[in-house]
């Protein structure tokens, strides 16, 4: 494998950053998660915005423009020979003094990294996934605002933790109001009777691509879709309910804390979207 650093490739073994760098210091950076899938990178241009946006948010200048960085991301895609794949891009503050003053750091770091993606075993998407709600409270938007995708995923591990002394896969992690916010890697959404619903972004849930492409592909199924406050009795009483996220794609969720979702398998709703989802990855995206 060849990892694009700071405009050259680098082997593997040889892809490494200084222990001074400010991501590996402080978890100051940004990243991006992103899919391949027949030869084409999947919803490039929203995941290049979004990471702009989080730079934003951050006040960090990302060293290259935006066309720039989609072209560093399918040239490390064409040198990998990627056709499906993960691609992980990564902007770190860069190297730094021990102090946390990001300053001091003039070179931020753009990092990218295709290889293979890790799916959740694919019988939960046949049989439905088992989620429990966690302890651990999604960051407040005037700590860490969940909208920045940020190195610092400790609020989410912490979560996920959680979620794996359970025995399950995936956590739903409420705000500080008590409202659900979403999972530590994935959106949430509930449909009960025509209605498609998923937290708003107010609540604390990442501005997920895949959570937008959901949204439409439901309001094209004819669902009605709203982004109201959600509890979890909402998410018990529903009918169907399914993970987003671009490494999860659309995954349906049948227990939450031991409540029976639905009928208890995958509802007719769901299977819909994910073939519409797969539909979708087959013919769009940046080609490498
Ligand atoms: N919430 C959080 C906290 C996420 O990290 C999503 C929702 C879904 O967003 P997208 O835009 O992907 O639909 C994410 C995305 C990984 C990995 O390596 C994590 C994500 C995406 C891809 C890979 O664990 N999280």
């Amino acid at each position: 494998m060849k990892v694009y650093i700071d405009g050259k490739f680098y082997d593997e073994a040889k892809a490494k950053v200084s222990v001074f760098d400010h991501g590996l210091l402080y978890g100051d950076g940004i990243f991006e998660g992103i899919r391949a899938y027949h030869g084409r990178v999947f919803k490039l241009k929203e995941h290049i915005d979004r990471l702009y946006c989080s730079a934003k948010a951050i006040l960090l200048t990302i060293p290259m423009t935006p066309a720039e960085m989609t072209k560093a991301v399918v040239a490390t895609c064409r040198k990998n020979q990627i056709t499906d794949g993960y691609i992980r891009l990564v902007v770190t503050r860069g190297v730094g003094t021990l102090g946390l003053n990001p300053n001091r750091c003039k070179n931020p770091s753009v990092i990218v990294i295709a290889g293979e993606i890790q799916l959740y075993p694919q019988e939960l998407y046949e049989r439905g996934m088992d989620i429990v709600t966690v302890a651990t409270t999604r960051n407040l938007h005037n700590a860490v605002n969940p909208a920045i995708k940020s190195l610092n995923y400790l609020n989410n591990i912490l979560a996920k933790i959680e979620a794996n002394n359970a025995g399950v896969e995936e956590a739903i992690m409420l705000n500080a109001d008590g409202y659900v916010a979403e999972c530590t890697g994935d959106n949430i959404f509930i449909i009960k009777g025509n209605e498609l619903h998923t937290p708003p972004l107010s609540a604390g849930a990442l501005y997920g691509i895949t959570r937008a492409t959901a949204l439409k592909l439901g309001h094209e199924l004819g669902l009605k879709t709203g982004e109201p406050n959600l509890t979890r009795y909402d998410l018990y009483n529903a009918d169907e309910c399914f993970l987003t996220g671009t490494g999860a794609e659309i995954i349906p969720v049948v227990k939450i804390d031991g409540r029976v979702i639905g009928t208890g398998k995958p509802g007719p709703m769901s299977k819909q979207l994910i073939e519409k989802y797969h539909a979708l990855t087959k013919v769009s995206g940046e080609p490498i």
